[in-house]
């Protein structure tokens, strides 16, 4: 095969902290034991195709700007099979375990529903046996229900019936292929379902819709033994004005009122975050506390852009506060660090791929060396820990047992005439404490 990445070793290697070398990894020691396993298992990360194969790099106001030499832009199956090649060689260099697509991004679409699945069969024929012989893995497998123009207005909160179906039958298709591949998850990410004006929209109709069209997956999913968990992908805009998955809590909050929490979990993004108006942590924590945080697509914003720049995430603070969460509720199980993220359309050669793949990886791992650090010096939980132990008094247990009455408290209060001074919140203490491990 055609090398396409010149100058790109075979594996890119753990330099070390000192490394200046742009192609070895600083902090990724994939071997290396942090609080109890290697850093691989830990971070399980995974490639997207959309962003790095199959992403020209256009903008609003420009046409894409990337060379990707193996990529005719003949929109052929060739081209299709020629780009798993491709991808494959790139994530056995980067030694990256998972990948994920969706079902456009790997195949073509046909002039046919047929056509488009023949097409797909041909490529995932393909993908299992490069998993097969580089023993990468598919971390979640999608379907695209945004970019072709019959889901201009939605797909499974389409007014019209037969689109509905379409993305149904697409839907299908997609976790058929998935299982086939023994993908570890599958993922809706619900692109254009919501609305652009509330005037020409049945907001509850469309929602029902939505949960019907969940279940019939569960169904499916069922049907032919996938055990893979399904992750809803909550944002709260972009394409659309409002999206019904727009955040974590309106996620769960939907889940939960068409009966379908316990066949999801939630896939949390950096970027979708920042525009639903949240820390990534408070999404973090959120979907944690449902005990439903199943895996992220890791990415950061601009916070001088307002869109969804989908940029590769090397801010270590946010990294380290993404891993504290992730260590608290015990690690990934099914999910991984997957980079939803693409270079800039300034970074339009194939090696910028791996400069950005290579820094996402680094920084997720000294996230991960220091939240470990910060939860084995253990300040930080037992100060949350003090700030909360009035509740372990009797009262404090009582209450929380649900044994007590307005009255009950009233009775205890008086008494007292008012609540002495509380201790301070103490937040700059807590800010100067996290930079000490960074
Ligand atoms: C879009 C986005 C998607 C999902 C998968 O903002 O994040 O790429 O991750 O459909
Ligand atoms: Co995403």
């Amino acid at each position: 095969m055609t090398d396409y990445f010149p100058g790109v070793p075979r594996r890119i290697e753990y330099g070390g902290p000192q490394s200046r070398n742009p192609l070895e990894f600083k902090h990724y020691n994939p071997d290396e034991v942090v609080a109890g396993r290697p850093m691989r298992d830990h971070l399980r990360f995974s490639v997207v195709y959309w962003h790095t194969f199959s992403n020209p790099l256009a903008d609003p106001f420009g046409v894409g700007t990337a060379l990707r030499p193996w990529d005719d832009g003949s929109g052929s199956l060739e081209n299709a099979l020629r780009k798993t090649d491709v991808a494959f060689d790139f994530m056995e260099r980067l030694g990256a375990p998972f990948y994920a697509f969706h079902d456009r991004d790997v195949a073509p679409e046909g002039k046919t529903l047929a056509e488009s699945n023949k097409n797909l069969d041909a490529v995932v024929a393909r993908l299992k046996e490069h998993q097969q012989r580089t023993g990468i893995r598919l971390l979640w497998g999608t379907a695209n229900l945004f970019s072709n123009p019959r889901y201009a207005q939605g797909a499974a909160t389409s007014p019209y019936v037969d689109v509905f179906a379409f993305a149904a039958a697409q839907v299908r298709k997609a976790i058929e292929v998935t299982h086939e591949l023994g993908g570890a998850g599958y993922t809706f990410w619900g692109g254009r379902e919501g609305y652009s004006t509330l005037l020409n929209t049945n907001m509850k109709r469309e929602l029902d819709h939505l949960a019907r069209f969940l279940h019939m997956a569960v169904d499916y999913k069922k049907s032919i033994g996938f055990n893979g968990p399904f992750y809803i992908e909550p944002k709260p805009k972009e394409p659309t004005k409002h999206q019904y998955d727009s955040d974590a809590a309106a996620c769960l909050n939907f889940l939960r009122e068409y009966g379908l929490l316990e066949h999801f979990k939630l896939n949390i993004e950096t970027n979708h975050a920042t525009l639903a108006g949240h820390e990534m942590q408070h999404e973090l924590e959120v979907a944690a506390a449902a005990g439903a945080l199943g895996s992220i697509d890791a990415n950061t914003g601009d916070p001088l852009l307002g869109w969804d720049t989908d940029q590769f995430p090397t801010d270590i603070y946010l990294t380290t506060r993404c891993m504290l969460v992730i260590l608290k509720m015990g690690g990934f199980t099914t999910g991984g660090v997957n980079f939803d993220a693409k270079v800039r359309r300034e970074s339009f050669e194939p090696v910028d791929l791996f400069h950005a793949h290579i820094g996402g990886m680094d920084a997720f791992a000294r996230g991960l060396k220091i939240a470990d650090a910060i939860l084995r010096d253990g300040r930080l939980d037992a100060f949350v820990r003090q700030r909360y132990a009035s509740w372990d008094g009797e009262l404090g247990r009582r209450i929380e047992a649900g044994q007590t009455t307005l009255g009950d408290l009233e009775a205890y209060i008086l008494p007292k005439g008012d609540v002495p001074q509380c201790p301070s919140g103490r937040q700059e203490m807590l800010e100067n404490l996290i930079n000490e491990f960074l």
